[in-house]
């Protein structure tokens, strides 16, 4: 960790705790694990979205371009705690990911994000290795185990894997260290929409496949800076949510995707009691494995509710201790696909009030 992580992240939490977690003999994802712990001990949250720096509703950021802009900034005077960008496209070495962002400004943004204090989390929507399509194609229910070991796409995926490492390995501060990252792969395996999904294979499959890239990348390429996320979508029940869990070898963080949907102000009280109601469970799990936990992805597309921050998402998370909470991306090229407000939103003001309740965590 960089001095000025430590410094920033004691300006937000005690710096007793900050100086306790930060010693010399840890990788750099231990490192992470003990700042984002101090957080959760002291009652805060670190607010997050995907793609923040790399465009917003009416901008895309250039290469060259100081990732320091984002809608959240624009709209409450301070940045995302917590970055996600998407590795999807890296398996074939594009030059863009699968939403347009160039790979080279994503480690630019990243690495400023780190010297900023911040937290980095990436997600993978890869292409699918059997039938050439994305990850949402469904077509085929052999994709997992045509990838494993013995399986005929073994060798494509083991390359796939060497080009997401190889990149990952370029994440390095100026002295050449590796940045610490929060890694979220084969997420919302609980739903059947991504070819890693609950109906695509079974739950042995779905395992082998974590410890496949978990030692691939952690053992063989040595990359002792990731804190692997396990993230399932929400609808499922405790076990429902730890069937296809890898085990506390492999797992550093227990997260969640949950989204809203439907009209509002109808689908406010489902959304958060089915909020409440996992939040409650990963608790208890938390304890009982020794693991963070975190809401990896959240929102409500378009922001529809203008007070959806203060009455709906802070009731629904503040009594939870997660480390930090993320909403998807403001795309500039989908209309209404967003979910954090811009300047002229209508949840804005709003925001702004989340953004100051003291618990929420964000860069200055
Ligand atoms: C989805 C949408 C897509 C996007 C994908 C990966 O939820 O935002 O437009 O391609 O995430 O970022």
């Amino acid at each position: 960790m960089t001095e000025k992580m430590k410094n920033i992240l004691t300006a937000i939490i005690s710096a007793a705790a900050v100086l306790t977690a930060c010693s010399a003999e840890k990788s750099p994802a231990e490192d992470l694990i003990s700042v984002l712990r101090s957080g959760v001990s002291e009652g805060k949250i670190l607010f997050g979205q995907q793609d923040a720096f790399m465009y917003g509703h009416s901008w895309r950021a250039v290469e060259g371009d100081s990732p320091d802009r984002s809608d959240v900034k624009d709209v409450c005077g301070k940045n995302p705690a917590v970055l996600g960008l998407d590795l999807g496209g890296i398996e074939l070495l594009d030059s863009k990911n699968l939403d347009g962002n160039s790979f080279s400004l994503m480690r630019t943004a990243a690495l400023e994000q780190n010297a900023r204090g911040g937290v980095v989390t990436l997600s993978w929507h890869l292409r699918n290795p059997l039938t050439g399509g994305d990850s949402w194609d469904v077509s085929s229910d052999r994709v997992v185990a045509s990838i494993l070991e013995g399986g005929e796409k073994h060798e494509t995926f083991m390359q796939w894997l060497a080009n997401c490492a190889g990149y990952l390995d370029t994440f390095r501060d100026e002295e050449g260290k590796l940045i610490p990252m929060i890694f979220r792969p084969w997420h919302e395996h609980t739903g059947s929409w991504f070819w890693w999904g609950r109906d695509l294979c079974t739950t042995d499959e779905y395992k082998a496949l974590w410890r496949l890239t978990y030692r691939y990348l952690t053992e063989e390429r040595g990359l002792d800076n990731l804190v692997w996320a396990y993230s399932p979508g929400a609808g499922v029940d405790k076990a429902g949510y730890m069937e296809r869990y890898p085990g506390d070898d492999m797992a550093d963080m227990l997260g969640l995707d949950c989204y809203q949907y439907g009209e509002v102000p109808a689908s406010n009280a489902v959304y958060s009691a089915q909020l409440r109601e996992s939040l409650a469970f990963m608790e208890q799990l938390g304890k009982e494995h020794g693991k963070l936990i975190a809401l990896t992805e959240t929102g409500l597309e378009g922001l529809p509710y203008a007070a959806w921050w203060t009455e709906v998402l802070y009731p629904a998370i503040k009594d939870y201790p997660i480390a930090y909470v993320l909403v998807w991306r403001n795309a500039c090229d989908i209309p209404g696909h967003f979910y954090a407000p811009w300047p002229g939103q209508e949840s804005e003001a709003d925001f702004r009030k989340f953004s100051e309740t003291g618990k929420m965590v964000f860069l200055d």
